[in-house]
Protein backbone atom coordinates (compact mmCIF):
# COMPACT_ATOMS: atom_id res chain seq x y z
CA UNK A 1 0.00 0.00 0.00
CA UNK A 2 2.69 2.44 -0.49
CA UNK A 3 0.57 4.68 -2.79
CA UNK A 4 -1.82 4.63 -0.05
CA UNK A 5 1.02 5.83 2.25
CA UNK A 6 2.52 8.46 -0.07
CA UNK A 7 -0.48 10.10 -0.98
CA UNK A 8 -3.26 9.95 1.95
CA UNK A 9 -1.21 9.25 5.54
CA UNK A 10 -4.46 9.70 7.45
CA UNK A 11 -6.73 7.05 5.35
CA UNK A 12 -3.28 4.53 5.35
CA UNK A 13 -3.04 4.67 8.87
CA UNK A 14 -6.57 4.24 9.29
CA UNK A 15 -6.72 0.60 7.39
CA UNK A 16 -3.49 -0.23 9.59
CA UNK A 17 -5.38 0.53 12.29
CA UNK A 18 -8.26 -1.39 11.58
CA UNK A 19 -6.32 -4.76 10.49
CA UNK A 20 -4.37 -4.41 14.00
CA UNK A 21 -7.79 -4.18 15.40
CA UNK A 22 -9.25 -7.34 13.36
CA UNK A 23 -6.12 -9.18 14.55
CA UNK A 24 -5.92 -8.16 18.19
CA UNK A 25 -9.85 -8.81 19.12
CA UNK A 26 -11.43 -11.40 19.27
CA UNK A 27 -15.06 -10.66 16.52
CA UNK A 28 -18.14 -11.78 17.90
CA UNK A 29 -20.47 -9.52 15.50
CA UNK A 30 -22.37 -12.45 14.01
CA UNK A 31 -22.80 -10.27 10.85
CA UNK A 32 -19.13 -10.04 9.95
CA UNK A 33 -16.05 -12.36 8.60
CA UNK A 34 -13.23 -11.91 7.48
CA UNK A 35 -13.56 -11.64 3.10
CA UNK A 36 -10.35 -13.66 1.74
CA UNK A 37 -7.46 -11.85 0.18
CA UNK A 38 -8.36 -12.89 -3.22
CA UNK A 39 -11.85 -11.26 -2.47
CA UNK A 40 -10.32 -8.04 -1.32
CA UNK A 41 -8.34 -7.98 -4.06
CA UNK A 42 -10.81 -8.26 -6.50
CA UNK A 43 -12.50 -5.49 -4.72
CA UNK A 44 -9.82 -3.18 -4.40
CA UNK A 45 -9.40 -3.26 -8.41
CA UNK A 46 -9.79 -1.34 -11.55
CA UNK A 47 -13.23 -2.26 -11.79
CA UNK A 48 -14.03 0.37 -9.78
CA UNK A 49 -13.36 2.94 -12.73
CA UNK A 50 -16.24 1.35 -15.08
CA UNK A 51 -19.54 2.10 -15.65
CA UNK A 52 -21.16 -0.53 -16.55
CA UNK A 53 -24.85 0.61 -16.11
CA UNK A 54 -27.42 -2.53 -17.78
CA UNK A 55 -27.06 -6.05 -17.95
CA UNK A 56 -24.79 -8.17 -19.30
CA UNK A 57 -24.52 -7.47 -23.43
CA UNK A 58 -27.02 -5.06 -22.74
CA UNK A 59 -25.42 -2.07 -21.57
CA UNK A 60 -25.52 1.78 -21.73
CA UNK A 61 -21.47 2.09 -22.20
CA UNK A 62 -19.18 1.12 -24.23
CA UNK A 63 -15.74 -1.17 -23.26
CA UNK A 64 -17.79 -3.49 -21.19
CA UNK A 65 -16.45 -6.81 -22.36
CA UNK A 66 -14.80 -7.51 -19.20
CA UNK A 67 -17.32 -6.19 -17.19
CA UNK A 68 -20.07 -8.80 -18.78
CA UNK A 69 -17.13 -11.76 -18.18
CA UNK A 70 -17.56 -10.77 -14.14
CA UNK A 71 -21.18 -10.16 -13.67
CA UNK A 72 -21.77 -13.34 -15.96
CA UNK A 73 -19.29 -15.66 -13.84
CA UNK A 74 -21.08 -14.43 -10.50
CA UNK A 75 -24.33 -15.35 -12.02
CA UNK A 76 -23.85 -18.45 -13.22
CA UNK A 77 -21.51 -19.18 -9.47
CA UNK A 78 -24.56 -17.64 -7.37
CA UNK A 79 -27.14 -20.06 -10.18
CA UNK A 80 -24.66 -23.10 -9.16
CA UNK A 81 -24.50 -22.27 -5.02
CA UNK A 82 -27.86 -22.22 -4.60
CA UNK A 83 -29.90 -22.96 -7.01
CA UNK A 84 -32.03 -20.62 -8.36
CA UNK A 85 -33.07 -19.73 -11.84
CA UNK A 86 -32.41 -16.50 -11.92
CA UNK A 87 -29.59 -14.33 -10.09
CA UNK A 88 -29.48 -10.35 -9.99
CA UNK A 89 -26.11 -9.66 -8.19
CA UNK A 90 -26.03 -5.70 -8.60
CA UNK A 91 -27.71 -4.92 -5.56
CA UNK A 92 -25.05 -2.62 -3.26
CA UNK A 93 -26.64 -4.06 -0.02
CA UNK A 94 -29.25 -6.13 1.35
CA UNK A 95 -31.43 -3.42 2.20
CA UNK A 96 -31.11 -2.08 -1.92
CA UNK A 97 -32.07 -6.41 -2.35
CA UNK A 98 -34.96 -5.87 -0.41
CA UNK A 99 -36.23 -2.76 -1.62
CA UNK A 100 -35.76 -3.91 -4.82
CA UNK A 101 -38.07 -7.09 -4.82
CA UNK A 102 -40.49 -4.61 -2.90
CA UNK A 103 -40.62 -2.15 -5.29
CA UNK A 104 -41.31 -4.80 -7.93
CA UNK A 105 -44.46 -6.25 -6.84
CA UNK A 106 -46.25 -4.21 -4.22
CA UNK A 107 -47.79 -0.57 -3.95
CA UNK A 108 -47.42 2.23 -1.74
CA UNK A 109 -49.76 1.15 1.07
CA UNK A 110 -49.82 -2.68 0.44
CA UNK A 111 -49.99 -5.10 4.10
CA UNK A 112 -46.62 -6.79 4.50
CA UNK A 113 -46.09 -9.29 7.18
CA UNK A 114 -42.60 -9.70 8.85
CA UNK A 115 -40.73 -10.87 12.10
CA UNK A 116 -40.43 -7.81 14.25
CA UNK A 117 -37.32 -6.20 15.04
CA UNK A 118 -37.11 -6.47 18.60
CA UNK A 119 -38.27 -10.03 18.50
CA UNK A 120 -35.02 -10.76 15.46
CA UNK A 121 -36.35 -9.46 12.56
CA UNK A 122 -34.87 -6.74 10.41
CA UNK A 123 -35.26 -2.89 9.89
CA UNK A 124 -36.25 -3.97 6.47
CA UNK A 125 -38.66 -6.28 7.19
CA UNK A 126 -42.28 -3.21 8.21
CA UNK A 127 -39.43 -1.66 11.38
CA UNK A 128 -41.76 2.23 11.21
CA UNK A 129 -38.31 3.75 11.21
CA UNK A 130 -37.63 2.54 7.90
CA UNK A 131 -38.76 3.00 4.29
CA UNK A 132 -40.70 -0.56 5.09
CA UNK A 133 -42.76 0.56 8.00
CA UNK A 134 -43.16 4.15 5.87
CA UNK A 135 -44.07 3.28 2.69
CA UNK A 136 -46.26 0.00 3.52
CA UNK A 137 -48.97 -0.84 5.71
CA UNK A 138 -46.57 -3.59 8.43
CA UNK A 139 -48.17 -6.12 10.67
CA UNK A 140 -45.22 -8.52 13.16
CA UNK A 141 -44.86 -11.78 13.75
CA UNK A 142 -42.39 -12.95 16.52
CA UNK A 143 -41.23 -15.69 18.95
CA UNK A 144 -43.05 -17.74 21.37
CA UNK A 145 -42.25 -15.84 24.50
CA UNK A 146 -41.40 -19.30 26.76
CA UNK A 147 -40.08 -21.22 23.46
CA UNK A 148 -37.73 -18.95 21.63
CA UNK A 149 -38.86 -20.37 18.76
CA UNK A 150 -40.79 -18.79 15.73
CA UNK A 151 -44.38 -18.45 16.74
CA UNK A 152 -45.90 -20.02 13.48
CA UNK A 153 -49.89 -20.25 14.95
CA UNK A 154 -48.71 -16.65 15.08
CA UNK A 155 -47.68 -16.16 11.59
CA UNK A 156 -50.94 -18.01 10.32
CA UNK A 157 -52.76 -15.62 12.16
CA UNK A 158 -51.60 -12.55 11.27
CA UNK A 159 -51.47 -13.48 7.88
CA UNK A 160 -55.39 -14.23 8.38
CA UNK A 161 -55.68 -11.19 10.17
CA UNK A 162 -53.92 -8.66 7.79
CA UNK A 163 -53.68 -10.29 4.42
CA UNK A 164 -50.29 -9.18 3.68
CA UNK A 165 -49.13 -9.45 0.20
CA UNK A 166 -46.14 -10.24 0.93
CA UNK A 167 -45.05 -11.96 4.03
CA UNK A 168 -40.81 -11.76 4.82
CA UNK A 169 -39.40 -14.56 6.52
CA UNK A 170 -35.38 -14.28 7.86
CA UNK A 171 -33.99 -12.46 11.03
CA UNK A 172 -31.06 -10.75 12.15
CA UNK A 173 -30.90 -12.34 15.60
CA UNK A 174 -32.46 -15.83 15.53
CA UNK A 175 -30.73 -18.61 16.65
CA UNK A 176 -32.80 -21.56 15.14
CA UNK A 177 -33.48 -23.08 12.16
CA UNK A 178 -36.01 -21.45 9.64
CA UNK A 179 -38.83 -23.77 7.85
CA UNK A 180 -39.69 -22.37 5.11
CA UNK A 181 -41.95 -24.49 3.35
CA UNK A 182 -44.60 -23.54 6.76
CA UNK A 183 -44.28 -19.77 5.58
CA UNK A 184 -44.56 -20.89 2.11
CA UNK A 185 -47.95 -22.88 2.92
CA UNK A 186 -49.10 -19.51 4.79
CA UNK A 187 -48.42 -17.39 1.87
CA UNK A 188 -50.00 -19.39 -0.34
CA UNK A 189 -52.66 -19.72 1.98
CA UNK A 190 -53.27 -15.78 2.03
CA UNK A 191 -52.45 -15.18 -1.65
CA UNK A 192 -49.27 -13.55 -0.62
CA UNK A 193 -45.58 -13.44 -2.10
CA UNK A 194 -42.99 -14.92 -0.05
CA UNK A 195 -39.90 -12.92 0.16
CA UNK A 196 -37.02 -15.21 2.38
CA UNK A 197 -34.16 -12.75 3.18
CA UNK A 198 -31.44 -15.34 3.96
CA UNK A 199 -28.16 -12.20 4.78
CA UNK A 200 -27.41 -14.07 7.82
CA UNK A 201 -27.61 -17.88 6.85
CA UNK A 202 -27.06 -17.46 3.50
CA UNK A 203 -23.36 -19.48 4.29
CA UNK A 204 -24.63 -22.34 5.74
CA UNK A 205 -27.42 -22.61 2.80
CA UNK A 206 -24.99 -22.60 0.34
CA UNK A 207 -22.84 -25.41 2.45
CA UNK A 208 -26.12 -27.63 2.52
CA UNK A 209 -26.40 -27.13 6.79
CA UNK A 210 -29.63 -24.74 6.71
CA UNK A 211 -32.49 -25.53 4.88
CA UNK A 212 -32.54 -23.40 1.28
CA UNK A 213 -36.22 -21.59 0.80
CA UNK A 214 -35.01 -21.12 -3.17
CA UNK A 215 -37.87 -23.44 -4.24
CA UNK A 216 -40.46 -22.36 -1.64
CA UNK A 217 -39.94 -18.55 -1.55
CA UNK A 218 -41.06 -16.20 -4.67
CA UNK A 219 -37.79 -13.90 -4.00
CA UNK A 220 -34.53 -15.00 -1.58
CA UNK A 221 -32.61 -12.06 -1.16
CA UNK A 222 -29.17 -11.76 0.62
CA UNK A 223 -25.83 -9.75 1.54
CA UNK A 224 -23.00 -11.54 0.80
CA UNK A 225 -20.39 -10.50 3.21
CA UNK A 226 -22.00 -12.28 6.44
CA UNK A 227 -21.39 -16.14 6.79
CA UNK A 228 -21.06 -16.44 2.76
CA UNK A 229 -17.95 -14.34 3.69
CA UNK A 230 -17.53 -12.61 0.33
CA UNK A 231 -17.86 -8.61 -0.07
CA UNK A 232 -19.89 -6.20 1.29
CA UNK A 233 -23.08 -6.44 -0.88
CA UNK A 234 -26.69 -7.50 -2.05
CA UNK A 235 -27.98 -10.18 -4.51
CA UNK A 236 -31.34 -11.30 -5.45
CA UNK A 237 -33.01 -14.82 -6.38
CA UNK A 238 -36.23 -16.21 -7.55
CA UNK A 239 -37.74 -19.01 -10.13
CA UNK A 240 -39.90 -17.21 -12.27
CA UNK A 241 -39.07 -14.90 -15.28
CA UNK A 242 -41.37 -12.60 -14.80
CA UNK A 243 -40.03 -12.02 -11.18
CA UNK A 244 -36.54 -11.64 -12.38
CA UNK A 245 -37.72 -9.00 -15.45
CA UNK A 246 -39.39 -6.88 -12.97
CA UNK A 247 -36.45 -6.94 -10.36
CA UNK A 248 -33.70 -6.28 -12.87
CA UNK A 249 -35.78 -3.00 -13.87
CA UNK A 250 -36.69 -2.01 -10.63
CA UNK A 251 -32.55 -2.45 -9.75
CA UNK A 252 -31.93 -0.65 -12.68
CA UNK A 253 -32.97 1.96 -13.74
CA UNK A 254 -35.07 1.74 -10.95
CA UNK A 255 -32.68 2.45 -7.58
CA UNK A 256 -29.60 1.91 -8.69
CA UNK A 257 -27.36 3.51 -11.32
CA UNK A 258 -23.72 2.08 -12.17
CA UNK A 259 -23.30 -0.82 -10.96
CA UNK A 260 -20.48 -1.79 -8.64
CA UNK A 261 -18.27 -3.99 -10.90
CA UNK A 262 -15.19 -4.26 -8.51
CA UNK A 263 -17.90 -5.89 -5.87
CA UNK A 264 -19.10 -7.88 -8.37
CA UNK A 265 -15.82 -8.99 -9.17
CA UNK A 266 -15.39 -9.94 -5.77
CA UNK A 267 -18.50 -11.48 -5.35
CA UNK A 268 -18.01 -14.14 -7.58
CA UNK A 269 -14.71 -15.00 -6.30
CA UNK A 270 -16.57 -15.50 -2.69
CA UNK A 271 -19.06 -17.50 -4.68
CA UNK A 272 -15.77 -19.76 -6.46
CA UNK A 273 -14.82 -20.11 -3.01
CA UNK A 274 -18.12 -21.12 -1.80
CA UNK A 275 -18.29 -23.99 -4.37
CA UNK A 276 -14.66 -25.21 -3.15
CA UNK A 277 -15.09 -28.58 -0.55
CA UNK A 278 -13.29 -26.32 1.85
CA UNK A 279 -16.38 -23.96 2.25
CA UNK A 280 -18.57 -27.04 3.35
CA UNK A 281 -15.96 -27.89 6.53
CA UNK A 282 -15.89 -24.42 7.24
CA UNK A 283 -19.24 -23.70 7.43
CA UNK A 284 -19.86 -26.91 9.51
CA UNK A 285 -17.28 -25.69 11.81
CA UNK A 286 -18.81 -22.18 12.62
CA UNK A 287 -22.08 -24.58 13.50
CA UNK A 288 -20.01 -26.62 16.07
CA UNK A 289 -18.13 -23.44 17.41
CA UNK A 290 -21.46 -21.52 18.22
CA UNK A 291 -22.75 -24.66 19.45
CA UNK A 292 -19.52 -25.23 21.75
CA UNK A 293 -19.50 -21.80 22.89
CA UNK A 294 -23.26 -21.75 23.66
CA UNK A 295 -22.47 -24.85 26.06
CA UNK A 296 -19.36 -23.09 27.62
CA UNK A 297 -21.64 -20.33 28.32
CA UNK A 298 -24.58 -22.34 29.85
CA UNK A 299 -22.36 -24.79 32.19
CA UNK A 300 -20.97 -20.95 33.52
CA UNK A 301 -24.16 -19.77 34.52
CA UNK A 302 -25.49 -18.08 31.33
CA UNK A 303 -28.78 -18.11 29.51
CA UNK A 304 -28.88 -18.55 25.81
CA UNK A 305 -32.22 -17.42 24.93
CA UNK A 306 -34.22 -20.22 23.40
CA UNK A 307 -32.22 -22.83 24.93
CA UNK A 308 -29.46 -22.59 22.39
CA UNK A 309 -28.75 -22.04 19.16
CA UNK A 310 -28.68 -24.33 15.49
CA UNK A 311 -27.11 -21.66 13.74
CA UNK A 312 -24.14 -19.32 13.47
CA UNK A 313 -25.25 -17.52 16.39
CA UNK A 314 -27.05 -16.78 20.02
CA UNK A 315 -28.66 -14.54 21.89
CA UNK A 316 -26.90 -14.57 25.55
CA UNK A 317 -30.11 -13.63 28.52
CA UNK A 318 -28.77 -11.14 30.70
CA UNK A 319 -32.09 -10.12 32.09
CA UNK A 320 -31.51 -12.88 35.03
CA UNK A 321 -28.12 -10.63 35.99
CA UNK A 322 -27.58 -7.62 37.34
CA UNK A 323 -25.50 -6.43 34.27
CA UNK A 324 -27.21 -4.98 31.18
CA UNK A 325 -26.46 -5.77 27.48
CA UNK A 326 -25.01 -1.98 27.44
CA UNK A 327 -22.57 -2.79 29.88
CA UNK A 328 -21.91 -5.96 28.91
CA UNK A 329 -20.82 -4.77 25.25
CA UNK A 330 -19.10 -2.19 27.05
CA UNK A 331 -17.15 -4.50 29.44
CA UNK A 332 -16.46 -7.12 26.66
CA UNK A 333 -15.05 -4.04 24.54
CA UNK A 334 -12.51 -3.42 27.42
CA UNK A 335 -11.37 -6.90 27.61
CA UNK A 336 -10.95 -7.12 23.47
CA UNK A 337 -14.12 -8.99 22.58
CA UNK A 338 -16.13 -7.16 20.35
CA UNK A 339 -19.96 -7.89 20.15
CA UNK A 340 -23.37 -6.16 19.99
CA UNK A 341 -25.89 -5.81 23.20
CA UNK A 342 -28.88 -6.93 21.43
CA UNK A 343 -32.51 -6.99 22.35
CA UNK A 344 -34.11 -10.35 24.17
CA UNK A 345 -37.40 -10.55 22.50
CA UNK A 346 -40.05 -8.98 25.13
CA UNK A 347 -37.36 -7.40 26.84
CA UNK A 348 -38.31 -4.36 29.34
CA UNK A 349 -35.01 -2.47 28.79
CA UNK A 350 -34.71 0.13 25.96
CA UNK A 351 -33.29 -0.48 22.48
CA UNK A 352 -30.67 1.43 23.63
CA UNK A 353 -29.76 -0.56 27.02
CA UNK A 354 -31.23 -3.62 26.10
CA UNK A 355 -31.14 -7.02 28.33
CA UNK A 356 -28.40 -9.97 25.64
CA UNK A 357 -25.90 -9.44 23.86
CA UNK A 358 -25.32 -11.28 20.31
CA UNK A 359 -22.66 -13.66 19.67
CA UNK A 360 -21.75 -15.08 16.19
CA UNK A 361 -18.99 -17.65 15.73
CA UNK A 362 -17.80 -16.77 11.64
CA UNK A 363 -14.87 -14.49 11.98
CA UNK A 364 -13.86 -16.62 15.22
CA UNK A 365 -14.21 -19.73 12.62
CA UNK A 366 -12.37 -17.89 9.90
CA UNK A 367 -9.42 -17.51 12.11
CA UNK A 368 -9.12 -20.93 12.59
CA UNK A 369 -10.08 -21.21 16.16
CA UNK A 370 -11.84 -24.54 17.27
CA UNK A 371 -13.41 -26.09 19.82
CA UNK A 372 -10.79 -25.29 22.61
CA UNK A 373 -10.99 -21.88 21.37
CA UNK A 374 -14.64 -21.55 22.21
CA UNK A 375 -14.06 -23.16 25.43
CA UNK A 376 -11.74 -20.46 26.24
CA UNK A 377 -13.77 -17.23 25.25
CA UNK A 378 -16.78 -18.70 26.88
CA UNK A 379 -14.67 -18.51 30.57
CA UNK A 380 -13.15 -14.97 29.27
CA UNK A 381 -16.67 -13.45 28.50
CA UNK A 382 -17.98 -15.28 32.05
CA UNK A 383 -15.29 -13.59 33.75
CA UNK A 384 -15.99 -9.93 31.80
CA UNK A 385 -19.61 -9.97 33.04
CA UNK A 386 -19.20 -10.86 36.26
CA UNK A 387 -16.93 -8.80 37.04
CA UNK A 388 -17.93 -5.93 34.72
CA UNK A 389 -16.45 -3.35 36.90
CA UNK A 390 -13.73 -4.71 38.25
CA UNK A 391 -10.70 -3.45 36.03
CA UNK A 392 -8.05 -5.83 37.22
CA UNK A 393 -9.94 -8.72 35.98
CA UNK A 394 -10.86 -6.77 32.20
CA UNK A 395 -7.08 -6.37 31.87
CA UNK A 396 -6.40 -10.15 32.81
CA UNK A 397 -9.16 -11.19 30.23
CA UNK A 398 -7.45 -8.72 27.86
CA UNK A 399 -4.11 -10.63 28.15
CA UNK A 400 -5.99 -14.16 27.79
CA UNK A 401 -7.69 -12.66 24.28
CA UNK A 402 -4.59 -11.34 23.12
CA UNK A 403 -2.78 -14.69 23.64
CA UNK A 404 -5.65 -16.38 21.79
CA UNK A 405 -5.60 -14.08 18.91
CA UNK A 406 -1.79 -14.07 18.78
CA UNK A 407 -1.94 -17.82 17.94
CA UNK A 408 -4.39 -17.18 15.51
CA UNK A 409 -3.21 -14.81 12.84
CA UNK A 410 -5.35 -12.92 10.42
CA UNK A 411 -4.33 -12.85 6.83
CA UNK A 412 -1.53 -15.25 7.35
N1 LIG B 1 -26.69 -5.10 10.56
C1 LIG B 1 -26.87 -6.50 10.25
C2 LIG B 1 -26.69 -7.37 11.44
O1 LIG B 1 -25.80 -7.08 12.21
O2 LIG B 1 -27.39 -8.34 11.61
C3 LIG B 1 -28.15 -6.75 9.59
O3 LIG B 1 -28.26 -5.95 8.46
Amino acid sequence: MENLKKTDPDIYNAIQGETQREQDKILLIASENYASKAVLEAQGSVFTNKYAEGYPHKRYYGGCEYADAVEELAINRAKKIFGAEYVNVQPHSGSQANMAVYFSVLKPGDPILGMSLSNGGHLTHGASVNFTGMIYKPAYYGVHKETGYIDMDEVKSQAEKHRPKMIVVGASAYSRIIDFKAFSDIAKSVGAYLMADIAHIAGLIAAGIHPSPVSYADFVTSTTHKTLRGPRGGMIMCNKSEYAKAVDKIIFPGIQGGPLVHVIAAKAVAFKEALEPGFKDYQKRVLSNAAKLAEGLIKRGFKIFSGGTDNHLMLVDLRDMSVTGKEAEEALDKAGITANKNAIPHDTRPPAVTSGIRLGTPCVTTRGFGPEEMDEIADIIAGVIKNSSDESVISKMNNRVKALCDRHPIYK
